[in-house]
């Protein structure tokens, strides 16, 4: 098993987390269902594939620590998890990537134009969602998405003349991660009722959290197998986006201690 599988047979989840996860990927299932013929195949593709579900996994929580999983929570958990989804399909069209959730990437069957409409549907369907949950979350989700795009482009253009690219790094990740990560404990602690500070707590906690899981993924990104990250190896460095890892290599490959440095140096070489 692997992904959605492999954290659904945790055995630390109760039959109340595991039920709520089966009501979610229903929810998901007819969420992304289309009127046209192909934008029903196309929206299918990754969710069919797979994924771990991580975001509304920590919506759940964070609603049954705060409050009660009522029926506002697993909607807001469907609205991050499509998020979330219509992201990638972005993604991996931004990344050129051939491979996700261990299936090609939309934009590899069906081309860009059809993978970039896929994802602005799911996104659309996510906006529809949380019209339905009120103001606050309306203005969730609208802060997310700004983050997210802000992240993803300030990635793009690399750090500042003299900025320090461990920094900018780090801010590209609280954007790009962190934002929606965020959210989703956000949406689970308003939502299952917590008070205010709480919900507040949960934004400090997901951006955390959001830092820790892609830091982790830009890991997988250089050493990871495709076999088990369903994704292809080595993106971010033939895209040109200095990652966290890389940069401490180079850090090191250049600095004062010959014996880290030389080992540095050998790593640079492997991935390079
Ligand atoms: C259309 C909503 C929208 C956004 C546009 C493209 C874009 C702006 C943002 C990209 C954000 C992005 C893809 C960040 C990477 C996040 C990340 C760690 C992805 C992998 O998440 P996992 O490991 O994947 O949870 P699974 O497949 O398990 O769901």
């Amino acid at each position: 098993p692997a992904g959605f599988e492999l954290i659904a047979q945790d055995p630390r989840l109760g039959p109340l987390m595991l039920r709520s996860l089966e009501r979610i990927e229903q929810r998901l299932g007819e969420a992304v269902q289309a009127t046209d013929r192909l934008a029903d195949v196309t929206a299918r593709h990754l969710l069919a594939a797979g994924g771990k579900r991580v975001r509304p996994l920590l919506t759940l929580l964070a609603a049954e620590v705060a409050g009660e999983i009522t029926d506002e929570v697993i909607e807001a958990a469907v609205v991050v998890e499509l998020t979330h989804l219509a992201s990638l399909y972005h993604d991996d069209v931004m990344d050129s990537a051939p491979l996700r959730r261990g299936v090609e990437t939309a934009h590899t069957v069906w081309g860009n134009t059809v993978a970039i409409l896929t994802g602005d549907m799911i996104f659309a369907r996510a906006s529809a969602m949380v019209s339905a949950l009120g103001q606050e979350p309306l203005m969730i989700q609208a802060t997310t998405f700004e983050r997210l795009v802000i992240g993803q482009l300030q990635e793009t253009t690399g750090p500042a003349e003299g900025e320090d690219p461990v920094a900018h790094y780090l801010q590209v990740l609280a954007g790009k991660t962190g934002s929606l990560i965020a959210a989703s404990g956000q949406y689970g602690a308003l939502l299952g009722g917590a008070p205010r500070d709480v919900v507040d707590l949960m934004v400090v906690y997901g951006e955390k959290v959001g830092l820790a899981f892609q830091l982790a993924d830009d890991i997988i990104d250089l050493t990871g197998h495709p076999d088990v990250s369903g994704k292809t190896r080595g993106t971010d460095l033939r895209e040109g986006v200095d990652t966290l890892p890389v940069l401490l290599l180079r850090r090191h490959a250049a600095g004062a201690d010959p014996e880290a440095a030389a080992s540095a140096q050998e790593v640079l070489r492997l991935i390079d």
